[in-house]
């Protein structure tokens, strides 16, 4: 089954919008696998944003991200990455879509409550940043038969 890395910032942790975003993934019937409340270490936010590390805003979001914990979670379900990228929303919250999480819980693209993968292949890379495989956890959602298909 796909899955994909999600992470809560530390300004959606500090602003107490977990239980609000968990819930918006669990209704749409994604199942939580693995999850953690962590300080980043500066290496892991290097590994994690290493596409990002020469650009302009890198010295900002890495001050961002290791501001505070940050709740980091695998999801599963059939197509997850793509879905839970719509669940989140655009990068910028200002234009971010209502009905997203950053269209409905943001204001700007320095504060966006949340990261999510972009791809299948961004998605094994951060699962197995943040997780070791024994953190994840195998067991079938009572839902899952009507929920597919
Ligand atoms: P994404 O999180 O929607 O995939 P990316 O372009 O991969 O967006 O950027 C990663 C993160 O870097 C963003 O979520 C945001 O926290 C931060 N970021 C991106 N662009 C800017 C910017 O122009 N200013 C400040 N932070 C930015």
């Amino acid at each position: 089954m796909d899955r994909t890395f999600v992470m809560i910032k530390p300004d959606g942790v500090q602003r107490g919008i977990i239980g609000a975003i968990i819930s918006r993934l669990e209704a749409k019937g994604l199942k939580l696998v693995a999850a953690k409340l962590t300080m980043l270490p500066e290496e892991k936010v290097m590994e994690h944003y290493a596409e990002h590390v020469e650009k302009p805003f890198f010295p900002s979001l890495k001050a961002y991200v290791m501001s505070g914990p940050v709740l980091t979670m695998v999801w599963e379900g059939r197509g997850s990455v793509a879905i839970v990228r719509r669940i989140v929303g655009a990068t910028n919250p200002a234009e971010a879509a209502p009905g997203t999480i950053r269209g409905d819980m943001g204001m700007e693209t320095g504060k966006n409550v949340i990261h999510a993968s972009d791809s299948d292949e961004s998605a094994a890379r951060e699962i197995a940043i943040h997780f070791s495989a024994d953190e994840l956890v195998d067991y079938t959602r009572i839902d899952e038969p009507v929920l597919y298909e």
